[in-house]
Parts: C-alpha cells; sequence; structure tokens
C-alpha cells in the first residue's frame, strides 16, 4: 500500500492555500517507496516497516531570494549598462548611474534582490539585449 505521495516542499508557497498542509517525509525512519505498492517488508523481518507520515507543515516555506550581479568588463559602454538597469530594473537615471560605476570600479555591483525565477529572467533580458548589441556584458545570479 502506498502510504504518501511526496510533495516537493520547495514548490509549496506556489500551491493555493487549502493544499498547503502537506504531508512530509521527513519523520525520521519513514520510508515511502513504489516498493510499498507490494507490500514493502519482504522478509517479514519488520525492518522496512513503513509508517504514516504524520509531520505537517502549516506555514509555506517562504521562496529563497537571489541576487541579481552585473560584472564589468572593459568594452560594454557605460550608457548601454545604464539603459539596461533602467529597463530591467526600474531604476532612474540617478541610480543607474550610481550602480554602473560601483560595477565599473569595483568589478561587480547588485541590480536587485528577487525570487529565483523573477532574477532568472532578468538575468536573460540583461544578456539577451547584450548579445544583440554585440556588448560583451555578463549579468549573473547569487543566492542572497
Ligand atoms: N567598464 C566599462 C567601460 O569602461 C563600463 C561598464 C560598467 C561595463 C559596468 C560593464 O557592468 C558594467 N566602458
Amino acid at each position: 500500500m502506498l502510504i504518501a505521495k511526496i510533495s516537493p516542499l520547495w514548490m509549496a508557497h506556489a500551491l493555493p492555500a487549502a493544499a498547503e498542509l502537506t504531508i512530509d517525509s521527513g519523520a525520521p525512519g519513514v520510508r515511502a517507496s513504489d516498493d510499498d505498492e507490494q507490500g514493502g517488508d519482504k522478509g517479514g523481518s519488520g525492518k522496512d516497516e513503513v509508517g504514516l507520515a504524520t509531520r505537517t507543515r502549516t506555514k509555506p516555506k517562504k521562496p529563497s531570494q537571489f541576487k541579481v550581479l552585473m560584472l564589468n568588463d572593459d568594452y560594454t559602454p557605460m550608457e548601454f549598462v545604464v539603459i539596461c538597469l533602467k529597463r530591467f530594473f526600474n531604476m532612474d537615471m540617478e541610480q543607474a548611474t550610481r550602480v554602473m560605476l560601483h560595477v565599473h570600479q569595483k568589478g561587480v555591483g547588485v541590480c536587485g534582490i528577487f525570487p529565483y525565477e523573477i532574477a532568472e529572467t532578468k538575468v536573460n533580458q540583461v544578456m539577451d539585449l547584450a548579445r544583440q548589441n554585440q556588448h560583451p556584458l555578463q549579468c549573473t545570479l547569487e543566492k542572497a
């Protein structure tokens, strides 16, 4: 008998409220595998017993945050970096210029902190525009 189907907990934040009470497989000694369908404990020794997972998560895990980083290079025009920061990170001229100059002087700078999928989208937007314009600008993400 299959006791519990395990939900990927990292998706918990994306579930509707009613689905947030998921059965957690984290209880020590509890294993759920396909073997359970065939009776699990084949030798009858009692060692491979399968228990009912009872721990529940009432509070969904917060989606983890990622920093979007801009890297310096010797060729991308300063104006282009400022355009990217304004367009994709909603900065005004002053903020964008400050961040661009920081990256120019220090080698790397933070454009913003976002949930993973948004951070990834912004990195792709910057990299795509840079590629289209044949600039070597690099943008990456890092766990915050
Ligand atoms: N160093 C570049 C130059 O002198 C400007 C630059 C700034 C490039 C920031 C990339 O992320 C960057 N033209």
